[in-house]
């Protein structure tokens, strides 16, 4: 396989573990107090009896090689995040730690691989060629929901056939609220199977007090924050054009967030600020035109503005609209599945649709129209990375600028160019940071799996200090979970973690989003440094960097 240079010397790159893993992943564990559930405990309780309550664990000094090897499967499950593959070498490495007969078999294309069986066993000459890269592609990922006791049954015969014994689920919150679902029907059903989760998604939005971050977001944000810097750089060199960057982050603002606090550009909308605001799309877009002028009257008919991917279902008429566009595409499939052309499925939406969200939906131009009404993701959700949001914000402000030239109260000249930045930061090879982060997760859980636990999501805190520092173990999964209504029915999911306005990285924004719109205070942070000094090569994200601050005041 060709390889390049810069990839050829980062294989060599050697991840830190906390010490606690250095001499094998057969470690003793300590228990903690029993847990409860976030929101709705005897809910959860009741759907859950095996595993609500488990305590948390965390490890103590090593137990040598234990008697017996374990075999594993690991699947990657939805989109992709740097790091998953340090996760299956840690995992890799874990399990033969434990003892050297151990296997480790990787399911291909995602939770599909485990139902229907499609495999590959992950040798150490495999798990070589991929250490510290980028990707899924060793075993590739898919967004197939695994839910139904059908699937559960057919993943049981299939790891019986490879005596397989345990299943790393590595995937957002929707993921291992499902290898939660997996775990509770194996134990229920003395499966002998056991389930553990790591917690993967560029988006950031599966965290809380004992998961401080999801892999994949501190490379995914540093790639972003690079690119944004160099059009910064553009816009700041050429004085012409406003450029509108929509960032990845399906549901949560993180992305933009710490890509912001990371490159200082003059505006950045976060969805969670417009939701509390009660926003419409025309007050958001009022406020870019007004910095538009405001620097546009000192000559700098230059920005940039970060638009989180998100931001739509945010904007409270947008959200309204889309929950009604889902139940009714969700209802009225066959239907509309029927229609012929985009005129009659227009026309059908909007026959449907009720007045209020009727007016809004009318009130977007076609390719929006056209973009609400796509396919949903498996998990029923709009996709909002279809959805040119940053093109319809320029093109609402040059509309509006236009008036104001109109009517002679704005000189300026508006040109704007959009930009979508999410795939090109998914795969990156991972920083340190995710490098390191990674394939500690990974080593936790397989030290998870030879304690024979269950349910639990792989954990490793204190990642803002050096590795040496850091704490591993297992949180129950249930612990995370509260009840949400989905689909017109309440399920037991995983609490999305949103931007907290409340927050040190938002209240950071916001110290300085003022300044920053009519000043040109951009920060270039460069591309992702692997070799150099440990202040250029091991910097955190600033959202951790902020969120720990404000734990240690408090
Ligand atoms: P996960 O939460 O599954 O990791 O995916 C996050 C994400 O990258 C979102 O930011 C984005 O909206 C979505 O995946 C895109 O999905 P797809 O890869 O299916 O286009």
């Amino acid at each position: 396989m060709k390889i390049s240079v810069l990839q050829r010397a980062r294989s060599g790159y050697v991840a830190k573990l906390p010490p606690v893993l250095r001499n094998g992943a057969h470690v003793r564990i300590e228990i903690g107090a029993p847990t409860s559930a976030i929101a709705n405990s005897e809910k959860i309780a009741e759907l859950f009896p095996n595993n609500f309550g488990k305590p948390e664990i965390t490890f103590s000094s090593g137990k040598g090689q234990a008697d017996k090897p374990i075999n594993a499967g690991v699947i990657l499950s939805g989109g992709q995040a740097p790091g998953g593959h340090n996760v299956i070498a840690g995992i890799f490495d874990g399990l033969k730690s434990i003892h050297a007969d151990s296997r480790l078999f990787g399911f291909l294309g995602g939770p599909s691989g485990l139902i229907d069986n499609k495999y590959i066993e992950i040798t150490s000459k495999i798990v070589d060629d991929y250490r510290n890269t980028g990707g899924f592609d060793m075993i590739a990922s898919g967004r197939t929901k695994l839910e139904e006791k059908e699937q559960f049954d057919k993943a049981k015969s299939n790891c019986d056939t490879l005596g397989i014994k345990a299943i790393v689920v590595v995937g957002g919150d929707d993921s291992n609220t499902n290898a939660c679902l997996l775990a509770e029907y194996y134990e229920a059903t003395n499966a002998g199977i056991q389930v553990v989760g790591c917690p993967k998604t560029i988006d950031g939005d599966l965290k809380n007090e004992f998961i401080e971050a999801s892999f994949g977001f501190d490379t995914a944000c540093k790639v972003y924050s690079e690119l944004i810097g160099n059009i910064q750089r553009d816009a700041n060199s050429a004085r012409k054009y406003w450029h509108f960057i929509k960032l990845m982050g399906r549901s949560a603002s993180h992305i933009t967030l710490e890509c912001a606090l990371q490159t200082h550009p003059n505006i950045t909308l976060i969805g969670e600020e417009v939701l509390d605001r009660k926003q419409t799309l025309d007050e958001i877009v009022d406020e870019i035109v007004a910095t538009i002028v405001e620097r546009s009257n000192k000559g700098d008919d230059f920005g940039v503005v970060l638009v989180p991917e998100g931001l739509i279902e945010f904007i409270p008429e947008m959200k309204t609209l889309i929950a009604k566009l889902n139940d009714l595409l969700a209802k009225e499939s066959n239907s509309f599945a029927g229609l012929k052309g985009r005129s009659e499925q227009l026309a059908f939406v909007n026959h449907h649709l009720g007045k209020d969200s009727s007016y809004v939906f009318s009130s977007l131009p076609v390719n929006i129209q056209s973009q609400l009404m796509l396919d949903r993701d498996p998990h029923g959700n709009v996709q909002v990375s279809l959805i040119d949001t940053e093109k319809l914000l320029a093109e609402m402000a040059s509309l509006k600028l236009m008036e104001l030239k109109n009517a002679g109260k704005y000189e300026g000249k508006f040109a704007a160019h959009s930009h979508f930045f999410g795939y090109e930061g998914r795969c990156a090879a991972p920083s340190n940071y995710d490098a390191d982060y990674c394939y500690s997760l990974g080593y936790t859980a397989a030290a998870i799996m030879t304690n024979g636990q269950t349910g639990y999501m792989s954990s490793v805190r204190n990642t803002n200090k050096p590795a040496d520092q850091w704490i591993c173990g297992g949180i129950p999964i249930t612990m995370m979970m509260n009840i949400e209504r989905r689909h017109g029915k309440d399920k037991p999911v995983i609490q999305k973690a949103l931007v907290k306005l409340d927050g040190e990285p938002f209240i950071e924004l916001q110290r300085h989003q003022v300044q920053w719109a009519s000043e040109t205070s951009y920060i270039y942070p460069g591309p992702i440094q692997y070799f150099g000094p440990s202040e250029v090569c091991d910097q955190i994200t600033k959202t951790l960097e902020l969120e720990k601050k404000r734990q240690s005041q408090s």
